[in-house]
């Protein structure tokens, strides 16, 4: 028999078409189809791809589990310990999105200092013609950029940045050698020195409200915050203040708390740049991260072995 792998949500054709020259493929579009399979089924499900989503309470759902294969580099919504636990190995998609999520930091850092989307509202409600030139904005040059997570996106965000002539810092829990960036140990001293904060770490509960309020008033109202990371890792509510009071200059933010839904103050905003959780979305990246969704599936059960685990699971046998 061949092995049963579980969809969770809508993956590109192509999924579903090269599992299903390996495997038999049981979709579920939305979470709730998964409540309508029996017992029975659940218990011939042998592994899950899903958009980074298979909390405990799933995955005890699948008795007979040996694999997540989870679209993201991010899993903070899989509970990748409890799979550990279980001897489930759990795989992501780390490094084929580093250079559009790097791109698309670097775009809402300029978007942002440099007013693009009021700009082009400016132009439009006629106000070139009735009120002349557009207020001046700030230059990225020669700015003070501190990325909090010099992963590998962080890194290559760094590698772009230097484009630009930023000077760049770092901050995370352990200092990295042989890279070129001054470390700062003390979050708050290194948003206190920079212009531009750019979070990228994961998420999940230890980085969460990592920019707090503190965070965000050494910043300061000439500072700009960009979040590519999560929602959780900044105090969302305090951001929103913040910006209100003009404690905080301005914001770049593509991930929020509660997505999709935005806290509406943010809006009218004219110093804030809004994305909708699209730092990866464009059709080849997506459809290389979909590709190691696959390639984790079919590596597993052709060699027992599988292509990028998480870092939980390094002692499970195949990681
Ligand atoms: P990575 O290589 O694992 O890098 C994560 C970095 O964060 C490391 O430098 C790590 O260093 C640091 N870090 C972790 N916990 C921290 C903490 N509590 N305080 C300070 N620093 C901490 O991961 P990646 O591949 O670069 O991806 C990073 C994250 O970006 C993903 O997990 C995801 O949340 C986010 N992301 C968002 C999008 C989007 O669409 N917006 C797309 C892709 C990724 P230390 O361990 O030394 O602290
Ligand atoms: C994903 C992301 O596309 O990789 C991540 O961690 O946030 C995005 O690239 C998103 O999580 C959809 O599942």
């Amino acid at each position: 028999m061949t092995a049963r792998i579980l969809t969770i949500g809508n993956f590109f054709p192509s999924v579903t078409k090269d599992l299903s020259k390996t495997f038999t493929v049981v979709e579920c579009p939305n979470r709730t189809d998964i409540d309508v399979l029996s017992e029975d089924q659940r218990s011939e499900i042998s592994a899950i791809a899903t958009f980074g989503w298979a909390p405990a309470d799933l995955i005890k759902k699948f008795p007979n589990l040996k694999l997540i294969s989870s679209f993201g580099v991010g899993y903070d919504g899989v509970d990748a310990d409890y799979a550990a636990s279980k001897e489930i190995l759990v795989t992501h998609t780390p490094n084929v999105l580093n250079d559009d999520v790097a791109n698309t930091t670097i775009v809402l850092i300029l978007t942002t200092m440099r007013r693009i989307i009021a700009q082009d509202k400016y132009l439009r409600e006629g106000r070139w013609v009735s009120e002349g030139n557009a207020p001046l904005t700030k230059s990225i040059r020669g700015k003070k950029v501190g990325i909090v997570g010099l992963g590998r996106i962080g890194e290559a965000i760094a590698e772009k940045l230097s484009v630009f002539k930023c000077e760049t810092v770092y901050h995370s829990r352990n200092q990295k050698p042989d890279v070129p960036y001054t470390y700062y140990g003390s979050l708050l001293d290194m948003a206190h020195d920079c212009d531009v904060l750019v979070a990228i770490t994961p998420g999940g509960p230890a980085t969460d409200k990592l920019i707090s309020r503190e965070v965000m008033e050494a910043l300061g109202p000439e500072g700009t915050l960009i979040n590519v990371a999560r929602g959780t890792v900044v105090d969302e509510a305090e951001m929103v203040k913040a910006l209100q009071d003009g404690r905080l200059g301005a914001a770049g933010l593509d991930v929020f708390e509660d997505e999709p839904n935005v806290p509406e103050e943010l809006f009218p905003m004219e110093n804030v740049v809004l994305t909708p959780h699209v730092a990866s979305a464009t059709w080849e990246t997506r459809q290389a991260m979909s590709d190691l969704v696959v390639g984790n599936l079919v590596s597993y059960f052709s060699t027992g072995k599988v292509e990028t685990p998480v870092p939980e699971c390094a002692d499970i046998p195949g990681a």
